[in-house]
């Protein structure tokens, strides 16, 4: 056991693949056990009918499942043009199998190779991994769908997107549909040196047509969610590495803004290195899970991966329909206060301790409060646990002695002094 990051210094296997680990390991056993799970391949999970609806409304376009989540830096970081030293890039936010290999945090991962197999319209559905805080949105597992369009840089193309984008705009104006929009192109969200600002323009436009389209699909019309109300559509100006211009797109559904997917133009620098040549394209990746946590009423993130017949047997392939929650179990708190050691402690590492030791019991944690000592400078954290099972009621007992596991795994694995 290593006592810095407590990942086993054994070889980690994935998939029937076994990986050396070293001092960048930071995969968890938890983590390990959700892998190959493909909850979004099942067709009357949420996930899955979600992910159906989404690849009938772009009939035209290849669907790909399935992909190996274990890629290396080079694929989720560098060939998207993403900084040295980019934060997601740290040990405190991916999950490293060692030095060369992590588990992908995007399905923009696959850009480069998808089109270098040359695929001109893809729908790509994975889980991607992040380490990040622990509440009932987020969960270090999740499903994201990229979408990708191509179109030649000439005349073609250019005939091409008209058409399409009339057609697109004819089945809008018809709609129910109220969209807030930003220019394509700003000072703020520049075109490409070496775009053809009219085409980039189009292309841009088509972007933003097709994914109105799709908002439409998945939010229009849904029974009673908009009291009868238009669905509104909200673009965001947005930065990423591997798109310019790049915008966010939100959605207006039962009394609030949430964010649905980021999108763009595709970054020349991306399709040169897929040797794609004399072409532009557009791209988007959204989350499966907040998507579905809105149309299903799915009030808690874990339950996705829930076993329980009770939550299984509400969903049928292919229809939308309200969850309905069977039972809330008693909220059981813990507090958990310690001084740090020299080396300090990422909230991300005491998350994924937790994770690891009680599994789906903890429901979320927040960090109360935090201090150092004026005098000898040592620093002192304390964590409020909330540990709930989705499925059942939890003893005083067991809380305790879940609790307990955790205390000493943080001193054995981080040595730190509980206060
Ligand atoms: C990306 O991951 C980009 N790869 C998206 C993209 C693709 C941009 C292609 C341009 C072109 P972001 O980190 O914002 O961006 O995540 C995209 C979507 O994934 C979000 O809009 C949200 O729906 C979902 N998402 C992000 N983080 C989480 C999380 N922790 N839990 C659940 N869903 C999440
Ligand atoms: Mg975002």
């Amino acid at each position: 056991q290593c006592r810095r990051c407590y990942s086993t210094r054994a070889p980690v296997s994935l998939l029937g693949q076994q990986y050396p680990t070293d001092s960048m390991t930071n995969i968890t056993s938890a983590i390990i056990d959700k892998v190959g799970r493909n909850l979004y391949m099942n067709p009357s999970h949420p996930l899955g009918i979600l992910q159906s609806l989404i690849s009938s409304h772009f009939h035209n376009f290849n669907s790909m499942v399935g992909l190996n989540p274990v890629v290396s830096p080079a694929r989720n970081f560098d060939d998207l043009g993403f900084p040295p030293d980019h934060p997601g890039r740290a040990a405190t936010d991916s999950y490293y199998i060692n030095k060369d290999l992590m588990l992908r945090t995007h399905t923009s991962a696959h850009e480069v190779e998808t089109f270098a197999r040359g695929e001109r319209q893809w729908l790509l559905s994975a889980d991607v991994y992040r380490r990040d805080e622990i509440d009932a949105s987020h969960y270090p597992v999740f499903h994201q769908m990229e979408g990708a369009r191509v179109f030649s840089a000439d005349a073609v193309g250019r005939a091409e997107l008209e058409d399409d984008n009339a057609r697109l705009s004819h089945h809008l104006a018809r709609s129910n549909i109220v969209i807030e929009d930003v220019p394509h192109i700003t000072a703020s969200n520049p075109p490409q040196d070496v775009h053809d600002p009219v085409l980039a323009e189009l292309v841009a436009l088509n972007l933003k047509l097709s994914l109105n389209s799709l908002m439409l699909t998945l939010f229009g019309d849904r029974a009673g969610a908009n009291e009868g109300e238009p669905l509104r559509v909200r673009w965001i100006e947005a930065y990423f590495p591997f798109t310019t211009p790049s915008y966010e797109v939100e959605v207006f559904f039962r009394g609030k803004w949430l964010e649905i997917l980021g999108c763009g133009v595709v970054q020349q620098q991306t399709l040169d290195r897929a040797r794609v040549p004399d072409s532009i394209s557009w791209a988007f990746g959204l989350g499966l899970e907040r998507i579905a946590m809105i149309l299903f009423s799915i009030p808690d993130i874990r339950l996705f991966w829930s076993q329980d017949p009770r939550f299984i047997s509400q969903f049928t392939a292919g229809q939308i329909n309200t969850f309905k929650p069977y039972s809330k179990y008693p909220a059981c708190y813990k507090d958990l206060s310690f001084w740090l050691p020299q080396t300090g402690l990422h909230d991300n590492d005491f998350c994924d301790l937790v994770r690891d030791t009680v599994g789906d019991l903890v429901q979320d944690v927040v960090l109360i409060d935090s201090f150092t000592h004026p005098k000898t400078n040592r620093s002192s954290k304390c964590y409020r646990i909330n540990y709930c099972s989705m499925d059942r009621s939890l003893s005083n007992d067991e809380a305790n002695s879940v609790h307990a596991q955790v205390i000493s795994n943080l001193k054995d694995k981080f040595g730190v002094e509980i206060r």
